[in-house]
């Protein structure tokens, strides 16, 4: 009991109480959950945030003040997993190179803006963790659409009368397709699936070269719904297969997390206000996509396991 008491005091050295995150904010818990986790994974190691525009530019704090309890680096869009490769670098030149240097990019920034370097770092196998805070739209600008929003899902460029064609960019298999040696889901729904998250964050701590989590984050502003319920729509979101929770470890894929009793998807659009329109036809082609889009990680976590993996 006092071991884990200690591990949660100082977790609050990590992010601080007061920071500018709205109420609800799904992401806030991800952060909390993925730096409390690197640190106990690794304790004493430095780790430096190398974050692009975002919702966290404002919740990071304006300058003399920050949030954090660790060094944080703000960036454009496009150059954070460049600038996250020269600041390793630099600190290597500097007897510094243990430090855990971490992207943690919004889905607007990884899925679009920012992807060149992304998918450049990601080629070089650059020594980074790099963390997709996927809250699935630009939200810091009021909501638009970005190549991590859902099939069907409002926003602000995709009004009800024409909402988000087409599915969520498979950035899973993208970077999973760079040959990086590791990539895993985060999510903090419930307590298995943040044993689930914790233990993912420890993998990587331990790895070298390229790294990738996807952690989804609930938004209560840009998903609409009231602020209390981000923690159960995560988990539903998990349990519907909307969500899988995944990992690719050298190559070889596995589904890290079984629902016993999968939810239908409505269980979790129903949730939230920016699926509010859909009804009938367009919710059984949800279903499909999310059942469709299982079997395929199914044919994967078969396939590289009976294969093998070369790398
Ligand atoms: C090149 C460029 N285009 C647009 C902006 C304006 N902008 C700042 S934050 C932001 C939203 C980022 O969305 P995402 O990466 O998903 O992060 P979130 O805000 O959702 O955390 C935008 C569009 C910018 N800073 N730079
Ligand atoms: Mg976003």
């Amino acid at each position: 009991m006092a071991v884990w008491l200690d591990e949660v005091i100082q977790e609050e050295s990590l992010l601080y109480p007061g920071h500018a995150a709205c109420a609800g904010c799904g992401p806030a818990v991800n952060m909390r959950h993925f730096l409390g986790a690197l640190r106990a994974a690794t304790p004493g190691r430095e780790v430096v945030l190398v974050i692009p525009a975002s919702c966290w530019t404002i919740i990071a704090g304006a300058w003399p003040v920050s949030a954090f309890g660790v060094s944080v680096y703000l960036t454009p869009f496009a150059s954070a997993a460049a600038e996250a490769s020269g600041i390793k670098s630099a600190l290597g030149q500097r007897g510094l190179g243990d430090a855990h240097v971490v992207v943690w990019g919004g889905d607007g920034s990884t899925n679009d803006i920012g992807f060149a370097t992304v998918s450049a770092a990601a080629e070089r196998n650059e020594d980074l963790i790099y963390v997709l805070n996927d809250n699935e739209a630009y939200m810091n600008t009021g909501v638009q659409k970005s190549g991590g929003t859902p099939e069907g899902a409002w926003t602000t460029t995709t009004p009800v009368a024409a909402p988000r064609k087409g599915m969520k960019k498979d950035i899973d298999r993208i970077m999973a397709a760079h040959g990086i040696p590791y990539l895993a889901t985060l999510a903090a729904g419930s307590v298995p699936e943040l044993k689930d998250f914790r233990a993912k964050v420890t993998r990587a701590a331990g790895l070298h070269g390229f790294r990738f989590l996807h952690a989804l984050g609930a938004c209560p502003p840009g998903w609409r719904y009231p602020t209390g319920q981000s923690v159960e729509i995560v988990r539903r979101a998990v349990e519907s297969r909307y969500f899988p929770l995944l990992e690719v470890d050298a190559g070889t894929w596995r589904i890290t997390y079984r629902p016993k009793h999968p939810l239908p998807v409505s269980e979790f659009l129903g949730t939230q206000g920016r699926f509010s329109h859909l009804s009938g036809e367009r919710l059984a082609l949800v279903q499909q996509h999310i059942d469709e889009r299982w079997d395929l990680l199914e044919r994967l976590e078969a396939a590289t396991a009976s294969e093998g993996v070369t790398k």
